[in-house]
């Protein structure tokens, strides 16, 4: 796993010196699901194609951008499964993106088979944040101390004080509105910038809060995708001291995703946002 997270560095330089330099427009190109695609998310999705077929422990790879799996080594333990450019509609007004991993048992393409997740975020400084099952997650960030100076590890408060809701808000159920003014009510700030990794970045390194992306009238089931988005975040909130669940109170790291794209309702956030998520929800 180690030899993985050291080509995540790379893959962290590589992308970052893209987004500073090169091209922000369209490519002629549209990924698995239609949307159009940014020549950054077509150059990111390559790079890290390329980077992750030269590793012998790497069995298939999963792109978000992609419909297929990609077969690599017949003798590999893993199947890497990753967002390569997360947020990529902000990218342009030069708000931080970035990248997710979920590094699954080959075959095991569930919450159950989940090994690792990591993430990198392209914001003022490059940050890589990896999490394996039980231990708080690793914290990287350049630096004057160097390239990825280890720092401490991630670990959340019982309660925080940041409510990111995402969705759209005319589409929100009663319940779900109810809820997130509740915590407006209580003193929560509101932080939301519409890239899942910055945004989820912040709560945990601010000590907890809550992000939510629902099922809406327009999305019952949500915007984000399990094995790219939802259960790599579930991973780093569960080892930090979080939870992540979704709208009907299930860990989404017990879920199953039907095909590679499925995606679920989630809410990550410390113990206590989360109890009270339950209890307006009735879950
Ligand atoms: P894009 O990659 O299309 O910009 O979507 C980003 C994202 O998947 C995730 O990073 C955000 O949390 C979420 O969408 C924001 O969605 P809303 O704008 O619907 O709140």
């Amino acid at each position: 796993m180690l030899t993985i997270f050291e080509r995540l560095k790379d893959i962290a330089l590589e992308i970052d010196k893209a987004i500073k330099n090169e091209d922000l427009g369209y490519s002629d190109q549209q990924n698995a699901t239609g949307d159009e695609q940014l020549k950054l998310d077509v150059a990111s999705d390559s790079l890290i194609e390329h980077t992750l077929k030269k590793l012998p422990l790497v069995h298939s790879i999963i792109s978000e951008e992609k419909e297929e799996i990609m077969p690599v080594n017949p003798d590999g333990k893993y199947t890497i499964c990753y967002d390569p450019l997360d947020g990529s509609s902000i990218v342009d007004v030069n708000l931080s993106v970035g990248t997710i991993f979920g590094i699954y048992d080959r075959g095991n393409l569930s919450g159950s088979g989940l090994r690792a997740a990591a993430y990198i975020v392209y914001g003022p400084r490059l940050e890589l944040v990896v999490a394996v099952r039980g231990k708080a997650p690793r914290h990287y960030r350049s630096g004057a101390r160097g390239l990825f100076s280890n720092r401490s590890p991630i670990r959340l408060n019982e309660k925080g004080k940041i409510n990111a809701p995402g969705g759209t808000q005319k589409y929100w159920t009663p319940t779900h509105k109810a809820f997130i003014d509740s915590l407006f009510q209580e003193g929560y700030r509101l932080r939301y910038s519409g890239g899942m990794v910055p945004d989820l970045h912040q709560i945990l390194l601010k000590g907890g809060g809550l992000f939510s992306y629902p099922g809406t009238q327009d999305r019952p089931q949500g915007k984000l995708r399990m094995l790219f988005e939802a259960l790599p975040f579930a991973m780093v909130f569960e080892s930090a001291g979080g939870e992540a669940i979704d709208d009907r109170g299930r860990r989404l790291l017990d879920l199953n995703p039907e095909h590679p794209h499925a995606t679920t309702p989630c809410f990550f956030g410390s113990k206590y946002e989360i109890g009270k998520l339950r209890e307006a929800y009735g879950v």
